[in-house]
């Protein structure tokens, strides 16, 4: 094999994605509710074993690019685009003025907002740290979060608490850290009120994003489930403003199905904002793009979505491999994404219509003949023996679909 010249390599790319085909327009993928975040796009394939590999590139690149491959939404933390030194300043104004330029240029909306209280040393011991005043301090950051993100128009805001833990037992104490982060959500939401009053704009919807495991050791709400218990504590003063943002691969990661994840917070009326990627049980934050590890769990997850007319963002909340250059995220990593997005998303339309699923799932819910005796477990065993075939049937009609086989694709010898 020859090797690939390096000023060739661009374009061996670019019509390796073209003969790929199958791509949607950029006015398809507008009709979606994606959103695009800031870090995603800007991550430069760096992490604690790993030096960057790409260049840095800012929001107003990050937002044109996005209008062009047609992600209509985009979001950030509060220091992906303002230095923590300019938090609160003047320098934040011109900044955020720069950016209300930048999304209406590229026809782009800033659907969400949200604060990092993770990665600067401040927060070592967590926004709800012991210090009355690092904990004054992350409120100041949650609220000033609030109030961009109404400048920007955002209709979220999330809170990740990844720090919000500790490495080494015994020394935090857990249901006091919990109030105290209460408090912090609290302060958020009040401030929320005052300026949605001020700007005659409805609140923000304040989204909760769980986390097993990174960077803490232990963290203190681990999982979608244990954040829908916290909401629901009594520690919070608007627990109607406050549902959740559950990430796929957060769920996948200590061992859940996210997808019965997702169905808990829909009982709950509380999802709201949902990430959205790709990975594996029990490793690691991969942040591997939608669709490239679990396709069939994926258009599952989607069908029960669809089906209870979930019409919040899907936020692309991965990491562009650090194999993927500059010019890699925005040719291939993020169309791809968003296209394997559109294609699962109309599959799921197609699992639902299906006739043959439909008429099996109907048949499950009629179930067999009535036994005359409740208590007659035998008879009713027996009236159902048949029927529970359909479980492994709907489930094979399911691949079929995912393949493409329901529409004739087969293969022979
Ligand atoms: C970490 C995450 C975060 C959150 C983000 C939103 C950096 O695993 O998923 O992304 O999504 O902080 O608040
Ligand atoms: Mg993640
Ligand atoms: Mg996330």
């Amino acid at each position: 094999m020859k090797p690939v010249p390096i000023k060739e390599q661009k374009s061996l790319v670019n019509r390796l994605m073209d003969a790929c085909g199958g791509a949607y327009s950029p006015e398809t993928r507008r009709k979606y509710f994606i959103t695009g975040p800031q870090w995603a796009a800007a991550y430069e394939g760096h992490a604690l074993f790993h030096a960057p590999t790409r260049k840095t590139v800012g929001f107003e690149e990050v937002i044109r690019q996005y209008g062009e491959i047609g992600i209509g939404h985009w979001c950030t933390h509060d220091t992906d685009v303002i230095p923590a030194a300019a938090i609160g300043t003047a320098e934040q104004d011109k900044i955020v003025t720069r950016i209300q330029k930048a999304l209406k240029k590229n026809d782009v909306a800033c659907s969400m907002v949200t604060t990092e209280t993770f990665h600067h040393a401040v927060f070592a011991a967590s926004p709800a740290a012991e210090s009355p005043q690092v904990r004054e301090y992350a409120a100041t950051r949650l609220c000033n979060t609030v109030n961009i993100g109404h400048q920007l128009g955002a209709s979220y805001a999330v809170y990740w608490p990844g720090s919000l833990g500790y490495f080494v037992q015994g020394a935090v104490e857990e249901t006091q850290t919990l109030k105290w982060y209460a408090e912090g959500l609290n302060a958020a939401c009040e401030e929320d009120i005052k300026v949605a009053a001020a700007m005659g704009r409805p609140t923000l919807k304040h989204c909760m994003e769980a986390k097993p495991f990174e960077p803490q050791a232990e963290i203190l709400l681990p999982t979608s489930d244990a954040m829908l218990g916290f909401i629901s504590s009594g520690l919070l003063t608007h627990p109607e403003m406050v549902g959740l943002n559950p990430e796929y691969l957060h769920e996948l990661m200590w061992g859940a199905a996210p997808r019965a994840a997702l169905a808990r917070a829909l009982l709950c009326g509380k999802l709201w904002h949902f990430d959205i990627n790709d990975g594996y049980r029990l490793k690691h934050d991969v942040d591997i793009a939608v669709g490239l590890v679990n396709p069939l769990d994926w258009l599952n997850v989607l069908v029960l979505l669809r089906s209870h007319g979930y019409n919040g963002p899907f936020n692309l909340d991965y990491k562009p491999p650090r194999t993927t250059s500059n010019h890699g995220v925005f040719k291939v990593s993020f169309p791809t994404a968003v296209d394997r997005f559109i294609t699962l998303w109309e599959m799921a339309g197609d699992v639902l219509s299906d006739p043959i699923i439909n008429e099996a799932t109907d048949a499950l819910k009629a179930g067999g003949p009535r036994a005359k005796d409740v208590h007659d477990v035998e008879a009713i065993t027996k009236n159902h023996a048949e029927l529970l075939t359909l479980h492994e049937l709907i489930a094979h009609r399911l691949v079929q679909i995912l393949i493409g086989a329901h529409r004739g694709r087969h293969y022979a010898l």
